[in-house]
């Protein structure tokens, strides 16, 4: 038996999920890594020692066997999500509404419900939301995702009233611009597109996020960190960013 607390990671193949594994190791804690692209979840968790499991939010069968064993869970970090797109109501695909609710919104209720009871048992246990800036402010372009940051928000608030009085902790991290695979995906592969979105302004890291999970996870056991929205010094809004000239 061992006395180190346990994290589970969801998406920690890349970005926000993979800086947060190696700083939740720095501090102590086991590992439980989740992602569907297995060869880079395995690339992260070698050197941390960390176990990882495929997982696809997006399928509960997927969910339950990732879940499976977890008796006593620390720290659930929900994490796995993004952007499919910034086209307007009149032009968006379905598919990518349909694909962002899935992971962003029913993924993160999933495994939040299928773990619960070893949230409990570890008394406290401690639920970490990645939400975003675009679940505070709409934007154009970003109804889809939008709608499912507010949800990550309204979620977040639930999930405090459903379990007060009861040893769970629940925090949503609500970032704004971060430099990761977030906007390649968000254009599909698109990498000029993907670059000029940091243009001209140094964006937050990865590991800056990680920092803030670190310090949420790490307060003493009966303070509870709502809520933290985080931005690059020159974002002020979703939309209004200073940007140098080339
Ligand atoms: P990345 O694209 O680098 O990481 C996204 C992670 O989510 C990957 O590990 C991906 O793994 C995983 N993922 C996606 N779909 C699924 C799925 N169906 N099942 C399991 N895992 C999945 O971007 P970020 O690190 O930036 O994004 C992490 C979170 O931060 C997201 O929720 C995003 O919305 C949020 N965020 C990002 C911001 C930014 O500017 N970058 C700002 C605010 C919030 P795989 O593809 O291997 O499954
Ligand atoms: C990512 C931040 O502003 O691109 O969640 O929507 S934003």
């Amino acid at each position: 038996m061992t006395s180190q607390p346990l994290a589970v990671i969801t998406g920690a193949s890349s970005g926000i999920g993979a800086a947060a594994a190696v700083a939740l190791h720095r501090q102590g804690y086991r590992l439980l890594l989740g992602a569907r692209r297995e060869e880079r979840l395995e690339a992260v968790a070698k050197p941390l020692n960390a176990e990882w499991r495929p997982l696809d939010v997006t399928n509960t069968e997927s969910v339950q066997s990732f879940c499976r064993g977890l008796a006593q869970v620390n720290l659930l970090v929900n994490n796995a999500g993004g952007a499919l797109g910034l086209d307007s109501i009149a032009n968006a695909s379905e598919e990518d509404w349909q694909t962002m609710y899935d992971t962003n919104v029913l993924g993160l209720m999933r495994i939040t419900r299928q773990l619960l009871p070893a949230l409990l048992a570890a008394n406290p246990g401690h639920v970490i939301n990645i939400g975003s800036i675009a679940g505070r402010e709409p934007y154009p372009g970003g109804a889809g995702y939008n709608a499912v940051k507010f949800a990550v928000n309204a979620i977040t608030r639930v999930m405090r009233m459903e379990w007060v009085g009861q040893p769970v902790r629940v925090t949503e991290i609500a970032p704004g611009m971060v430099e990761t695979e977030f906007s390649m995906v968000r254009f599909k592969g698109d990498a000029e597109r993907a670059g000029k979105v940091y243009q001209g302004l140094q964006p937050l890291t990865a590991e800056d996020i990680a920092d803030t999970i670190v310090w949420a996870a790490t307060r003493p056991p009966h303070v509870n960190i709502d809520e933290i929205v985080l931005k690059p010094l020159a974002q002020a809004t979703a939309t209004l960013v200073a940007r140098k000239p080339l």
